[in-house]
């Protein structure tokens, strides 16, 4: 009896963000993932994403995967172009089983992703979009 060995070849590692990266900058819509997602993220991570809507728009984040360690592996979502304390719209960790929706104000939104020095998850995925208003949901 014959055993096959399927090798299985790992997703190309989009350099997105890296530990020592500086801050990227997405326009208008994609998709922003914790490093190596779905694979564990790294430890010691600072990396932070500033998305830029159209002109005229908002950003529209939809989270469809947060899966941190609670107490310590943080997505902080800011209103703006800068992590600024005074407009952290909110604070997310732990494992999230339904998609969560965000919205800027204006044209910018910023998300840092902080992880302490011990233990990962698969991270975060979400998409985004250049959003024409801002709605209650
Ligand atoms: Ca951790």
């Amino acid at each position: 009896m014959y055993f096959f060995s399927i090798t299985s070849t790992p997703p190309p590692t989009i350099p997105t963000t890296t530990t020592t990266q500086p801050d990227n900058t997405y326009y208008g819509s994609g998709t922003i993932t914790s490093p190596g997602y779905p694979s564990l993220y790294p430890s010691n991570l600072n990396a932070t994403y500033i998305l830029q809507a159209s002109p005229g728009k908002i950003v529209r984040i939809t989270f469809n995967r947060i899966n941190t360690e609670r107490c310590c592996d943080t997505i902080t979502i800011y209103d703006g172009a800068f992590e600024n304390e005074k407009k952290v719209i909110t604070t997310l960790s732990g494992d999230h089983s339904t998609p969560e929706t965000y919205q800027s104000n204006g044209t910018y939104m910023t998300i840092r992703f902080l992880t302490d020095a011990v233990l990962s998850e698969d991270g975060f995925t979400a998409d985004f979009v250049s959003y024409t208003s801002k709605l209650n949901f």
